[in-house]
């Protein structure tokens, strides 16, 4: 089988389904294939922190109906360490919050939009190849349902996120990327108690970091520094709460325990992959970019290259191209400041040589390092609104 579109989306992930979402508001055609099940990516439990940018977005493509009622506006978030707080006024000095609401939610949000608006989500479709990226005429070659399928499109978007195929498609001597591999993880884990704090608490601590953040207002999401490969059957429920209340102790603060009904263990990583587009093909989201999760980030970076891509997309197909000529420029100019930001956040936090939850040898010069950052941030006015307009969201442009 055979036919065609203006652009093909691989990948049903924000970056993915909010390009999709952006180009229909601009009347451009596209098809997303996604090798998993519906089901399956809007259970995907992973980001929970959305910018001003991203609400904008899903306002723009008219998705945001459940994020109005369901997220939780935050106008501030606390650093905690040596038993104290200090809370971070985000609109106080930046004008703008952030709003806790959970990926898989959004992508549900997008999903249930693209499917009442008619154009294809092909889910569950495998044996995806890409061909044709340096001619004008790029074709996607796939399977569904054991039927062979070439897709005919203009631009192929790569949103198929770190462990798709797009990124590899680029000529390995066109391709140049940058990588640091952290010697820690996050133990997360998803409880159905209420969060024992208002705002996200960022613990620093000898034993190692510890974020409390959350849902909604009955169900807790928290996570805890651990070995990049720590073995989960290690830790009974007993122990993770134990080692997050040891971690998040403050005077005037109990963490409240509960059912935890989901765990997993994440690895971290910052990595760039330049350029973001080669001929037809463009990337968005994690096919060209990771983030450690300290700084919330992730997701929203997906988000803000789509709606970058999206302009370029409609502007081409206006008679104008500089805008997709300039895309991966454009894009790696903010993609390395939240880089920057995020391992910034990773390193400001998480201890070194306390990977499995007892202090341990660490650097000691690099332990003082932090201490003295900790102490300047939540001492400087200038240092806690250069925190707060990282993390409230950068620009686009
Ligand atoms: P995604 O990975 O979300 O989506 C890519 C999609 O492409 C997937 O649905 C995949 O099934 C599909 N796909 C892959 N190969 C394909 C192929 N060959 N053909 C078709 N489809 C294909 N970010 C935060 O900000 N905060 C967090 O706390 C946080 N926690 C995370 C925890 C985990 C375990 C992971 C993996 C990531 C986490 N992230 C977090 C980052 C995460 O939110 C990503 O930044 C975000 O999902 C990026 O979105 P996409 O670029 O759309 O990629
Ligand atoms: C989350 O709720 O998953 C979350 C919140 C803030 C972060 C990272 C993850 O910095």
């Amino acid at each position: 089988m055979q036919y065609r579109t203006q652009v093909a989306i691989i990948g049903a992930g924000p970056a993915g389904l909010m390009l999709g979402a952006l180009l229909a508001r601009r009347g451009i055609d596209s098809v997303i294939l996604e090798t998993r099940s519906r089901d399956y990516i809007e259970q995907r439990i992973r980001a929970g922190v959305l910018e001003q940018g991203t609400v904008d977005a899903m306002d723009e493509v008219g998705a945001g109906a459940r994020l109005h009622q369901h997220g939780l506006v935050h106008d501030g978030t606390i650093l905690r360490f040596d038993g104290r707080s200090h809370r971070i006024d985000l609109r106080g000095l930046t004008g703008k919050a952030v709003t806790v609401y959970s990926q898989h939610e959004l992508v549900r949000d997008l999903v249930a939009l693209r499917i009442a608006a008619g154009p294809a989500i092909e889910f569950e479709v495998d044996g995806v190849a890409l061909s044709g990226i340096e001619t004008g005429r790029p074709e996607v070659r796939f399977r569904r349902a054991g039927q062979d399928v070439v897709l005919a499109c203009d631009f192929i978007a790569g949103c198929d996120g770190f462990h798709g195929i797009s990124r590899a498609a680029i000529p390995a001597d066109r391709l140049r990327v940058f990588e640091r591999e952290y010697p820690f993880g996050w133990l997360g884990i998803l409880a159905d108690v209420a969060p024992s704090s208002h705002e996200l608490v960022y613990a620093y601590h000898d034993r190692g970091f510890a974020l409390l953040s959350m849902r909604s207002p009955s169900v807790s999401r928290l996570y805890l520094q651990c070995a990049p490969d720590e073995d989960l059957a290690r830790w009974s429920d007993d122990r993770i709460w134990s080692e997050l209340a040891v971690r998040l102790a403050a005077t005037d603060f109990t963490l409240a325990t509960g059912p935890i009904v989901q765990r997993s263990v994440t690895p971290m990583r910052s990595f760039v992959a330049e350029p973001m587009r080669h001929g037809r093909l463009v990337l968005a989201g994690d096919a060209a970019h990771i983030v450690p999760p300290t700084g919330a980030k992730g997701l929203n970076l997906a988000i803000g290259d789509a709606r970058l891509l999206a302009e370029a997309v409609a502007a081409h197909y206006a008679g104008d191209p500089s805008q997709l000529d300039e895309y991966s420029d454009t894009c790696l100019r903010r993609v390395w400041k939240v880089e920057r930001f995020s391992w910034w956040m990773t390193q400001l936090l998480h201890r070194s040589g306390s990977e499995g939850g007892a202090p341990g040898a660490g650097d000691e010069f690099r332990d003082r390092i932090q201490r003295a950052e900790l102490d300047y941030v939540t001492s400087s006015h200038a240092a806690q609104t250069t925190l707060a307009e990282n993390y409230v969201g950068l620009p686009l442009r």
